[in-house]
C-alpha cells in the first residue's frame, strides 16, 4: 500500500518544536547574580574541552532573546524545549533563591505564548550548581531535596504557562559520563558513584512529581531518557547476550524503576557491592505515573561480546560528525520495544533527534546541509512507522535550534538547523531549517 506524504501521516494536534539548553546557548555565564555551574568549573580543566573553550559567551542567547524568540517563530514550530539554568534561580543551589533568577525564563515563556509556541522546560539539563557538588552534588542525598525545592519555586512563578516541565534530560549522560567515565562535569571516575548519583536523580525526580502535583501543578510532567536500540553484532550467543545486557544497562536501569518500581536484577547483579543505597519507600516514590516520557535518539548501538573493536565510520557506515551511526529504523525499534515493554506507557515525545554534520561552509550566506534533511526526513518517517504499530507519539523535536556548545566537544561540533557565526553572533538558517518550516507548512494544509 502506497504512504501518505509525510506530512499527512501526523494528526493536526502533534507536537513540533526544536530544542535547546541553558548551558548550550545562554552566556552570560556570571551575570544577574548567577552562581557558577558544574560545567563553568569543568571547562577550565585543562583537556576537558576540545577547543579549551567555555560557555561563558556560547550563543549569547540571553542577550538576544527577542531576536532569537522571533527566530523560533520563523521555523513554523508549535513547541520549544529549553531548559532553566539552576545557578542562575538559586546561586549556591541551596538557601537564598535569586530574586530575578526566574524573570529572563518568565520573559522567555511569555514570548513564546505570545508567539502561539507551547512552553517545554527542563528543570536540570546538567548544570548543577558548583555550591551543590561543594557539597557532594548528586551523590549526596540532601542534593534530592534541594532539587525538589528548586522545582517548587520554578513551578510556583511559572508553572501557569508552562506546557511541560520536565525533571531531568539524560539521567544516563550525567551518572555514567559525569561520575563513572568522567568525560563530562564533574569529571569523577566511579561505578559506585556513578550508580548513587542515577538513584539520586531517579529520586529526585519523583519526589519532584510528587511535591509539583500537591502544589496543583498545571504543565504536564514528565522525564526525558537518551535511549538506544541496541543490537547484536552477530548472531553469535555470546553478542546477542552481550546486547540484551547493554540494553538494561542503558535502557531498563531507568525505565523499569520508572514504569515498573524495580531495577533491572541483572544490572543489580553486576554492579554487586556498587549497587546503589535504596532506602525503603524510595522506588514506589520513583514510580509516579508521568503525564509523558521523552525520548531522545541518535542513533542505535551494534554491541558485541568481545567489546566494540570497531565503530560505525570502519565499518563502513554512514556516520554524523558525531561518528555516531545514522540509522533511522533503531528509533522505530526503540519505540516499539518501548510500547511493549512498558503497558501503560504515556504519550512520548521525541525530545531530542538531530545530527551534527560538517556543514560550516557557509558559502555565500548558505548552508546547504542536505544530509541533515535526510537525517530529519527518515527520523520523522521512523516516528511515523512507530504509531502505525500503536505507540502514543506526541511529539517531536529537533535537536537543534542552533549551532551551539557542544559539550566536551565546545564548539566544534555543529547540531542547528540555524547555523551560528560565533564571531558575530549572526543566526542564519540552514536548508534543513527551511525544510522543516516547509515541511510543517504543509502538515499544517
Ligand atoms: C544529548 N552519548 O547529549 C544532550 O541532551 C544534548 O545537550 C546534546 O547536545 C546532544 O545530545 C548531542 O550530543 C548526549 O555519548 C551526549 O551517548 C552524549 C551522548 C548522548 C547524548
Amino acid at each position: 500500500m502506497p504512504q501518505r506524504p509525510l506530512h499527512h501521516q501526523f494528526p493536526s494536534d502533534f507536537v513540533w518544536g526544536v530544542a535547546t539548553s541553558s548551558f548550550q546557548i545562554e552566556g552570560a555565564a556570571h551575570e544577574g547574580g548567577k552562581g557558577e555551574s558544574i560545567w563553568d568549573r569543568f571547562c577550565r580543566q585543562p583537556g576537558a574541552i576540545a577547543d579549551a573553550s567555555n560557555g561563558d559567551i556560547a550563543c549569547d542567547h540571553f542577550h538576544r532573546l527577542e531576536s532569537d524568540l522571533d527566530l523560533i517563530a520563523s521555523l513554523g514550530v508549535n513547541c520549544y524545549r529549553f531548559s532553566i539554568s539552576w545557578p542562575r534561580v538559586q546561586a549556591l543551589g541551596h538557601g537564598e533563591f535569586n530574586p530575578g533568577g526566574l524573570d529572563f525564563y518568565e520573559r522567555l515563556v511569555d514570548g513564546l505564548k505570545a508567539r502561539g509556541i507551547r512552553a517545554f522546560a527542563t528543570l536540570n539539563h546538567w548544570d548543577l550548581p558548583q555550591g551543590l557538588q561543594e557539597r557532594g552534588g548528586w551523590n549526596d542525598r540532601d542534593t534530592v531535596h534541594r532539587f525538589v525545592d528548586y522545582a517548587r519555586h520554578v513551578q510556583a512563578r511559572l508553572g501557569d504557562r508552562l506546557d511541560g516541565i520536565t525533571t531531568h534530560n539524560e539521567p544516563w549522560v550525567v551518572a555514567v559520563l559525569g561520575h563513572e567515565q568522567g568525560s563530562f562535569a564533574p569529571g569523577i571516575r566511579s561505578r559506585r558513584t556513578a550508580a548513587q548519583v542515577c538513584h539520586h536523580l531517579l529520586l529526585s525526580h519523583g519526589l519532584a512529581l510528587q511535591a509539583l502535583r500537591a502544589d496543583g501543578a498545571k504543565a504536564r510532567l514528565g522525564i526525558v531518557l537518551n535511549l538506544s536500540s541496541c543490537v547484536p553484532a552477530t548472531a553469535m550467543p555470546e553478542d546477542i547476550a552481550a546486547a540484551a545486557m547493554a540494553d538494561a544497562r542503558g535502557r531498563r536501569w531507568y525505565a523499569d524503576p520508572l514504569f515498573k518500581g524495580r531495577y533491572p536484577g541483572e544490572v543489580l547483579a553486576e554492579l554487586g557491592g556498587d549497587a546503589p543505597a535504596v532506602q525503603p519507600g524510595d522506588m514506589a516514590a520513583i514510580a509516579q505515573p508521568m503525564d509523558y516520557l521523552g525520548v531522545n535518539y541518535y542513533t542505535r548501538t551494534v554491541v558485541s561480546a568481545g567489546g566494540e573493536a570497531w565503530g560505525a565510520r570502519e565499518r563502513g557506515l554512514p556516520v554524523t560528525d558525531m561518528d555516531w551511526e545514522v540509522y533511522a529504523p533503531g528509533l522505530t525499534d526503540l519505540l516499539v520495544l518501548l510500547h511493549r515493554d512498558y503497558p501503560g506507557l504515556p504519550p512520548v515525545y521525541v525530545t531530542e533527534n538531530g545530527g551534527a554534520f560538517k556543514d560550516a561552509t557557509l558559502a555565500r550566506g548558505r548552508v546547504q546541509d542536505d544530509d541533515r534533511i535526510a537525517y530529519l526526513r527518515e527520523h520523522i518517517a521512523a516516528v511515523a512507522a512507530a504509531m502505525r504499530q500503536g505507540v502514543p507519539m506526541a511529539g517531536y523535536m529537533v535537536w537543534s535550534l542552533m549551532d551551539n556548545f557542544e559539550w566536551a566537544s565546545g564548539y566544534l561540533k555543529r547540531f542547528g538547523i540555524v547555523h551560528v557565526d560565533y564571531a558575530t553572533q549572526k543566526r542564519t538558517p540552514k536548508a534543513s531549517a527551511e525544510w522543516y518550516r516547509d515541511f510543517l507548512t504543509a502538515w499544517r494544509g
